[in-house]
């Protein structure tokens, strides 16, 4: 055991050295990093014009997803999915709360990985991102109208939700598979019982096809390995999804020693059609569960969150033919399949050579039962039998393979920091570029669907040392975009990320930009409280709750002048944009407030608290420069003293 630890350890030394050295010394030119020179051209868009490409980048532990435009490496957004966000009010304003919501109560926080756009036919239809919460397992649905999120789905009897969240090539299903198996149902028992006893839920979310409404479907519950990564099968696999594993050991501690052990771990092959008819037909049994639903919705600008009681589970060994297991070398990280749906890489980090498996004679074994025994009652297959070839020494610690939908793939390494390109069918290594540095994912416009544009790649980086101006001991994480349209990848551009970069989709801007929502209509505002004419804006008491029904409007607040608030009071404001232009929002802050300020879209609703905490003549104002007299937009309110007479009053140009 000391043994491996030690060459463990040199493995991961070494993956230092290669880190640092390569910008300096291969290229000898540490700023340029291997550019050519007219790649400021093939990345310029110029002023005004618009970029070919959307990029939807994870933002890792912001927990956020972030909007880039390719080639020009320029950020337009950061959607709020998983993380309060005080630049949108999202998780403070009393709208969007409930989407925070979970079994555990509120978490303002989350860890986000995997995004994947939408598919029908098996090609970007550009009408959702997915995106999955690692930490606290959860699938969203990001609605590409308005770029904000539409839906966030807890996923119970998971922990660690990592091999999510993948769609099927019509979004029947968005899959979240567990990376840690644990007790289901949860319980308390020791830790050293995990063997044997602890289990791997494969969740499978239905997707409405016309409302994008998720709901698990089931939760295939697997035998007690971590699940990494996972993908679905396309055109000639459809209907199969299949997930790598690693600890197949089942160790539950030094899991860096314990669970290399074995020389294979698996990939999981899963016939989901066949246990979706299993289901449909009344199969599978129901458990109780806790997990939270929470859903936007855009008529009345609120979210709600409703807590689900019961969930649908599979034993895999109910459903003879649904599941295989593929030996797959040294603890496989990406499990990515080809756009024709033939070849399933799986990127085994601790082995020398890429595994590629192949469907066809995946099929073929299991008709003919070419069986190598059973884990946990589950066939596996013999690696020969199902092996359509192999990539030799590629480079160090491969983690994830892109496809160009021209016959070549593209395999990044995080530890010798390189992307390598080689040809499917051949294995053959084409080319190899240096990244800077030690890149987890790689992505290509469509990468993940039967239809790529293989026009850029994408390289994810993890570490980025002297690649940008210092700041203080942590730098940024780094995207690089690569041309890959010539024989060689071409280096074009480094841009920063926020956050860590998992993962990223991208696709064409012509999909998606022509759907994008401009304002919401206030004829169609059916939030409770919305103030939708100016006649109806008031100030209302009940109790110690004052009601501001607040309307606004270039340059200002209807009504702006409000007393007879007191301490002790809960004041909500509820405030209506009134605006029907496109990007005129208005926000509104309000001094001593804790909730963040609200940005208010035209034809939108929200609501904030405020407890007024001391007597005097308080301000609010417009946070975003609207106008040339957004500095006149502001108000007052005047706080009395508890127990107060004052009367309630409001007005708005009166003296
Ligand atoms: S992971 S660096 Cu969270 Cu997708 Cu592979
Ligand atoms: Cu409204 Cu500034």
């Amino acid at each position: 055991m000391k043994r491996t630890i030690n060459i463990l350890v040199s493995i991961i030394m070494v993956a230092g050295l290669v880190s640092c050295n390569n910008g300096g010394n291969k290229r000898g030119n540490k700023g340029q990093g291997g550019l050519a020179t007219n790649a400021a051209e093939k990345v310029y868009v110029a002023p005004g014009e618009h970029d070919e490409f959307y990029a939807f980048v994870s933002g890792g532990f912001s927990g956020q997803l972030s909007v880039y435009g390719l080639p020009s490496g320029r950020l337009f957004k950061v959607i709020p999915v998983f993380s309060q966000d005080p630049e949108k009010a999202y998780g403070y304003n009393e709208e969007s709360k409930p989407m925070l919501e979970t079994s555990y109560g509120f978490v303002p926080w989350g860890d986000s990985h995997h995004p994947d756009i939408s598919q029908t036919n098996g090609e970007l239809d550009g009408r959702w991102v997915f995106i999955n919460e690692n930490n606290t397992p959860r699938i969203a649905r990001i609605d590409l109208t308005t770029f904000e999120t539409a839906e966030i789905l807890e996923v119970p009897n998971s922990a660690g939700n990592h091999s999510s969240s993948f769609v099927t090539e019509n979004t029947e299903y968005v899959v979240a598979g567990t990376r840690f198996s644990v007790p289901i149902p949860q319980r308390d028992m020791p830790i050293k019982d995990y063997k044997g006893n602890f289990k791997g839920a494969l969740s499978f979310i239905s997707v409405d096809p016309e409302s994008g409404s998720m709901a698990i479907k089931f939760q295939l519950l697997m035998p007690g390995f971590d699940y990494d990564l996972s993908h679905p099968g396309r055109d000639k696999s459809h209907g199969w999804f299949f997930f790598t594993t690693y600890n197949t050991e089942e160790a539950n501690t030094l899991l860096e020693v314990n669970a290399s052990q074995n020389d294979k771990d698996f990939i999981a092959a899963v016939n989901w059609k066949k246990i979706e008819e299993y289901v449909n037909n009344g199969g599978g049994t129901k458990v109780p569960a806790n997990y939270a639903h929470n859903v936007y919705n855009d008529e009345t600008h609120s979210a709600t969150s409703t807590m689900l009681k019961e969930v649908l589970t599979v034993n895999p060994l109910d459903v003879p033919g649904a599941v295989y297991f593929l030996p797959t070398p040294k603890s496989p990280h990406g499990c990515d399949v080809d756009p024709t749906g033939e070849y399933i890489v799986g990127n085994g980090k601790l082995s020398a050579d890429l595994t590629v498996h192949s469907f066809t004679k995946m099929l073929d074994a299991i008709e003919k039962k070419k069986f190598d025994g059973e884990a946990y009652g589950i066939p596996i297959l013999k690696f020969e039998d199902v092996l359509a070839g192999v990539v030799k020494q590629p480079g160090l610690g491969p983690l994830h393979t892109e496809f160009d939908g021209k016959g070549n793939a593209y395999t990044t390494f995080f530890i010798s920091s390189e992307v390598v390109k080689w040809k499917l069918g051949t294995w053959e290594v084409v080319d190899r570029q240096p990244v800077f540095y030690s890149v987890g994912h790689g992505m290509i416009p469509g990468g993940n669907s039967r239809k790529p544009f293989g026009k850029y790649f994408v390289a994810l980086n993890k570490i980025t040392k002297d690649r940008y101006l210092p700041t203080g001991p942590e730098v940024t994480q780094s995207a690089q975009l690569f041309d890959i349209t010539g024989d060689k990848m071409e280096l074009l551009l480094d841009f920063p990320t926020i956050g860590e970069p998992h993962y990223a989709a991208g696709i064409p801007a012509e999909i998606v930009a022509k759907n994008s929502k401009q304002i919401f209509k206030l004829s169609e505002n059916k939030h409770p409280y919305a103030t939708l004419t100016d006649g109806d804006a008031r100030v209302e008491r009940k109790g110690n709750e004052v009601h501001i029904y607040m309307t606004m409007i270039r340059s200002h607040f209807n009504p702006d002048n409000i007393e007879g608030v007191k301490v002790g009071d809960k004041v909500f404001f509820h405030v209506t944009n009134h605006e029907q232009d496109y990007d005129v929002p208005h926000g509104i802050s309000m001094i001593g407030a804790n909730t963040s300020e609200l940005l208010i879209m035209p034809g939108q609703t929200e609501t904030f608290i405020w407890y007024p905490k001391q007597p005097g003549v308080w301000p609010f104002y417009c946070p975003d420069f609207c106008s040339a007299l957004h500095q006149e937009m502001q108000g007052y309110v005047r706080v009395s003293p508890a127990g107060s007479n004052t009367e309630l009053k409001f007005s708005l140009g009166e003296d």
